[in-house]
């Protein structure tokens, strides 16, 4: 009986782990980060960011399903041992201390290592280090302003493509009239504003998430190692139209990147030079930091 269900547990993680080897390769193929009809699992990473929040996601799911073995065993070993027949006089132990010493002892040391990759991958997270470029992120209700400032500070909105105009090839209510585009294996620094409520700027594939909080400025960073498009939403709900904030992050080589930074240039330059939102967070912040040195 055991070693039948030993068995069918044993073909059951292979065949969980040949349907995961096959959908990260299917999803490399295409470098498209998207959601897909029965997608199970993360989304494929595009960036060393991604790379790690997979490996902790693995480690934990396999902590999850030894403990879940563990505990299933452990009852599984009570019904049969303990029932009423097969144990008719019941052991009147109510204290084992080495036994609670090692159930209070084990699960710390369990949850000391999930926790420490956990903090570092915060961390990593958190600050971009030696960025190759700045990108403002403004949240607004209900679209997604995108600056350059180190990159002749110019800036854009981008909107969803609406269903009657999706061309061939565009995903309906993920595909945006003006994508975000990042130069393919540089590190990109993400600072988001709120311009009016909170929005959340998601991007799953880039492994980012970042709130846009009004009169806040929040770090973080992504960093593409494939050419491709990753898409995203706000995944803060912020009224209404929420659902019209998707995010298109297109990574393409530096040539092509310079290219449209110079077409984008001349595009938008009626845009002006930073967004007012930016200003005002900028006063805001200045205003504290006056308040704070009274
Ligand atoms: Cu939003």
């Amino acid at each position: 009986m055991i070693g039948r269900i030993g068995r069918i547990f044993g073909l059951a993680v292979l065949a969980m782990a040949g349907l995961a080897k096959l959908g990260g390769a299917m999803a490399q193929e295409a470098m498209v980060g998207a959601p897909h009809a029965w997608g199970m699992g993360l989304q494929a990473a595009a960036g060393p960011i991604k790379e790690r929040i997979h490996d902790f996601n693995t480690l934990v799911f396999w902590i999850i399903v030894v403990i879940t073995i563990f505990v299933a065993l452990l009852l599984t070993w009570c019904l049969v041992k303990y029932n009423h027949k097969a144990n008719p006089v019941p052991s009147q132990n109510s204290h084992n201390t080495p036994l609670e010493i090692a159930w209070t002892v084990i699960p710390v040391l369990i949850l000391l290592v999930i926790a420490i990759p956990s903090f570092r991958l915060i961390y990593y997270q958190d600050r971009a280090r030696d960025a190759d470029i700045t990108i403002n992120v403004t949240g607004r209700q209900w679209y997604w302003n995108y600056a350059f400032p180190d990159n002749g500070n110019f800036n854009f909105d981008s909107r969803p493509v609406a269903d009657s105009e999706l061309r061939p090839g565009q995903l309906r209510n993920l595909d945006v009239d003006e994508p975000l585009v990042i130069p393919v294996g540089r590190t990109v620094r993400v600072m988001t504003h709120g311009a009016d409520v909170i929005h959340s700027f998601f991007v799953p594939s880039l492994g980012i998430q970042r709130y846009s909080i009004p009169g806040r400025t929040l770090e973080t960073w992504m960093k593409a190692d494939h050419v491709g498009t990753f898409y995203g939403q706000c995944n803060q709900i912020c009224g209404t139209n929420h659902w019209f904030m998707p995010i298109v992050v297109r990574a393409v080589p530096q040539a092509e990147f310079d290219a449209w930074v110079a077409s984008a240039r001349q595009r938008f330059a009626a845009n002006g030079a930073e967004a007012p939102v930016q200003a005002a967070a900028v006063q805001d912040e200045t205003i504290r930091l006056a308040a704070a040195r009274q």
